[in-house]
């Protein structure tokens, strides 16, 4: 299936949210699109400004159809995109991928490998989850199927000299990306937080002429809560970029839209599958045309 095929069947659910609320609406009463925004988890402060503006430009179109007007101000919210691939072929990387438990670090690292690997770069993988039982054979399985070598030690290790060996290793075969899969869960968040503060200050003082790009993984289905992870992640970490997955299958695509407007963080990468292939670039005008794919 074509990549847009995916990304408007994976927003299938959001859109019909969407697309229902507009068969009986007036300017002056936009409850349904209100109530449809809020169901897609826009999250309320978002819906509000959406809102706002769809009413003000009503006002200047009388014409024009609520769906033009909405898909126009979400569309402005975005920042313009810009492929994250393409930044990634410049140089060298170390991309550290954090994300709580089941967000999808591992599987993105998966794909992303394969992105870049695709477009010549050679790939390491670092296997800094050391926390929980098989997340480093996960990994491995990944770095089979493509071709990846992955830098490793024992379950249990300190991740912070996983990342050490594994940048070592890097820079002594001269690799270009070297992305590093975390844990998701220890005991407490401060534990988590200290611990990828750690890998951080290693990855700082060793990077020499790499990169570091902290990449963020959230999972679409968690909604309104993807939010909340997102700043506590920002707050501790200061993250680059987001990936977001899972886009597949759920009716909180709205999400999205949220996290660019209420974070000011980009979302470089998004999700709609469990395959190798399905994941790509984020590309906010591909994004909102799946999302109000035929409604016009
Ligand atoms: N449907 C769908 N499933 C996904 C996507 N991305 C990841 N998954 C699934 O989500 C589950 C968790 O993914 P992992 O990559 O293991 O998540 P993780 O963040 O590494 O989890 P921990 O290692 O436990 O912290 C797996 O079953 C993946 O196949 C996606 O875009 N769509
Ligand atoms: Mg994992």
């Amino acid at each position: 299936m074509k990549w847009f095929d995916k990304l408007k069947q994976g927003l299938e659910k959001t859109r019909a949210l969407i697309k229902r609320s507009f068969s009986s609406i007036s300017a002056e009463d936009l409850e349904e699109l209100e109530i449809a925004l809020l169901s897609a988890d826009v999250g309320p402060k978002t819906t509000e400004k959406l809102l706002e503006e769809v009413r003000e430009n009503w006002k200047l179109n009388p014409d024009e159809k609520l769906s033009v007007l909405l898909k126009n101000s979400i569309t402005s919210l975005f920042p313009p995109s810009f492929d994250i691939i393409n930044k990634f072929l410049q140089g060298k990387w170390i991309i550290l991928v954090i994300g709580v438990n089941g967000s999808g670090k591992t599987t993105t690292i998966g794909k992303l490998g394969k992105l870049l690997k695709d477009r010549g770069k050679s790939v390491v993988f670092v296997a800094g989850d050391t926390f929980r039982a098989a997340a480093i054979e996960q990994l491995e399985i990944w770095g089979e199927r493509i071709n990846i070598p992955v830098v490793k030690h024992r379950e249990g290790a300190d991740p912070g000299a996983v990342a050490f060996d594994g940048l070592k290793s890097a820079k002594a075969r001269n690799i270009d990306i070297v992305i590093v899969d975390t844990a998701g869960r220890l005991h407490t968040k401060y534990n988590l937080m200290e611990e990828l503060k750690k890998v951080k200050r290693v990855i700082e003082r060793e990077k020499e002429d790499y990169q570091l790009y902290t990449l963020l993984v959230i999972d679409a289905t968690m909604g309104q809560n993807a939010i909340n992870q997102a700043r506590m992640f920002n707050e501790a970490l200061k993250v680059d970029g987001i990936a977001v997955t899972k886009l597949d299958g759920t009716a909180k695509g709205g999400v999205v839209i949220s996290i660019v407007s209420e974070l000011k963080l980009p979302i470089v990468l998004v999700g709609v599958g469990e395959g190798i292939d399905d994941m790509q670039s984020f590309n906010s005008i591909e994004f909102v045309d799946a999302l109000f794919w035929e409604m016009n």
